[in-house]
Formats: C-alpha cells, sequence, structure tokens
C-alpha cells in the first residue's frame, strides 16, 4: 500500500470510527492502536469511578464528637437575620404560624407546622461544621430525618432531588438562598431538619426555625430558614440552574468533605 492509500484508508476509517467503535479497527496500524486507547481510558474511568465510590461510600456516616468537644460559640455566617417581612411576622411570633410546605413530586402535598415537624422521628448528631471560608465548628444538631418526612409525602418514582428554597436574599438582586441534594443524601440517617442546637431552640442566626444539617456536605450545603422542600425531577429549571445559590455562582453542586 502507497503512503497516498494510507493516508485516504486512514481518512475513511477516521469518519467511521465513532459509529462502528474499534471493532473495523483491526489490521489498521495507526486507528487500531487509537480503538484500543479509547477502550482502555474508558476502562479505567469505570474503574476510577467504581474506586472512587469504595473510598468515599455515600452512605457511610460523618464523624462524630462528645458534649465535650462542643464548640463554646457556633457562629452565624451568610445572612444572620432574614430581612423578608413575613419571615419578620412569623418571627416576632415564636414561629407559631410557621409553616414548612412540600411541594413538587409528591403524591401528597403537605405543610407541616413545627409541633408537626417535632412529632416526627427525630435525629440528634455532635458533627464538625466546615465552611469553604476556612473556619469549623462543633454542634450538637436536632432535628426531624428528612426520610421520615419524606414517607409521608410519598415522592414520586420521578423525584431525584430535593430542593430547600429559603426566606432570606444575600444579593441586590433578592435572589433567595436555595440549595439541593439527591435522593441518596437525603435518606441518609444522619440527614435532619435541625430545629435545635446545643440543647436549645435554633437560634434565627443559625437558621431558625429550621436548618438542614447534611452532615457529609460542606457548610453552604446547610441552607437556613428553610420555608419550602420541592421534589423535583431536575433543577435545571429553578433560579439559575445549577441546583444551589453558590452553585450558580461556581461552587460545587457536590461539596462532599
Ligand atoms: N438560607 C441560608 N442558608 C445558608 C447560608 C445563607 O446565607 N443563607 N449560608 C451558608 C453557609 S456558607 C454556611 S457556612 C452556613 C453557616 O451556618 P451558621 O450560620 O449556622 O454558622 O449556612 C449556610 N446556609
Ligand atoms: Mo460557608
Amino acid at each position: 500500500m502507497t503512503a497516498d492509500n494510507n493516508e485516504g484508508r486512514r481518512r475513511f476509517l477516521a469518519g467511521t470510527v465513532g459509529a462502528a467503535g474499534g471493532l473495523l479497527l483491526s489490521g489498521c496500524d495507526y486507528l487500531s492502536w487509537s480503538g484500543a486507547f479509547v477502550r482502555l481510558v474508558e476502562g479505567a474511568q469505570k474503574l476510577s469511578g467504581a474506586a472512587q465510590h469504595l473510598v468515599t461510600s455515600r452512605t457511610s456516616l460523618a464523624q462524630e464528637f462528645t458534649e465535650a468537644d462542643l464548640s463554646p460559640f457556633f457562629r452565624s455566617n451568610g445572612t444572620s437575620n432574614p430581612q423578608d417581612p413575613a419571615y419578620q411576622a412569623m418571627a416576632q411570633n415564636g414561629f407559631a404560624e410557621y409553616r414548612l410546605e412540600v411541594t413538587g413530586r409528591v403524591k401528597r402535598r403537605t405543610a407541616f407546622s413545627l409541633a408537626g415537624l417535632r412529632d416526627l422521628p427525630s435525629g440528634t448528631q455532635i458533627t464538625r461544621h466546615d465552611c469553604v471560608e476556612g473556619w469549623s465548628a462543633i454542634g450538637k444538631w436536632k432535628g426531624v430525618k428528612l426520610a421520615a418526612l419524606l414517607k409521608r409525602v410519598h415522592p414520586l418514582p420521578d423525584a431525584r432531588y430535593v430542593v430547600f428554597h429559603c426566606a432570606d436574599s444575600i444579593d441586590d438582586a433578592g435572589t433567595r438562598y436555595y440549595e439541593s441534594i439527591d435522593m441518596e443524601d437525603a435518606y441518609h440517617p444522619r440527614t435532619i431538619l435541625a430545629y435545635g442546637i446545643n440543647n436549645q431552640p435554633l437560634p434565627i442566626k443559625n437558621g431558625a426555625p429550621i436548618r438542614v444539617r447534611i452532615e457529609r456536605q460542606l457548610g453552604y450545603k446547610m441552607a437556613k430558614y428553610v420555608m419550602r422542600i420541592e421534589l423535583v425531577e431536575s433543577f435545571a429549571g429553578i433560579s439559575g440552574g445549577r441546583g444551589g445559590y453558590w452553585e450558580d455562582e461556581g461552587y460545587e453542586w457536590y461539596a462532599g468533605i
């Protein structure tokens, strides 16, 4: 075969490689090597994905601590007192009128009062909060297990994410803070909607009346001032479309620690 023929054959085969994969290419010196290389890379990617899952299994528990480890002061970050008038009015009245709405891909849309939430199975955990800005604090959190709440509302099979809509906006445009997690994190036994910290009702600075604890992820995932929970198939249509206020600004959606 002449050099020119070889060139033509390469071009022809390069056009078919996408459709036929490596099979067609056996016997072709240049392209069979590239086909094998593609298979090698694909295999390696599968392997590293599986290996990563083994090391960082999403169902494993975050480190837990004792009362002796509690931080003397649990600071507030981001919003520390939402200015929304409806929120302010509820706060004035000890959140007696607060209702946590659960909407979206559920069979039973439900609005839970604080008393209703306290009646559901709860969890207590002492964990460390890590903020991406470089500070940490250990707190004792008490709240309703998100899994128990989801059981009450009957998620539809197409529900893939849980979105938390908050009362506060943290920019001049008035964009409300929001966050989202997948069903794996939603059903995790340590994922709670906290209404207490360090044996006290949750103060406003830390997200009263309800804030999320997702112990395997960074602080910005832990939405405070949660007013509504929405189950969705995709968060593409919500706000900036990346699943969270900070995600829309370029932060990672899965902020694992
Ligand atoms: N609604 C709302 N949730 C929020 C924030 C916020 O500004 N608004 N800040 C996030 C960030 S960056 C961190 S570190 C934690 C801070 O929680 P804390 O105020 O209880 O320390 O809340 C997260 N959840
Ligand atoms: Mo943070």
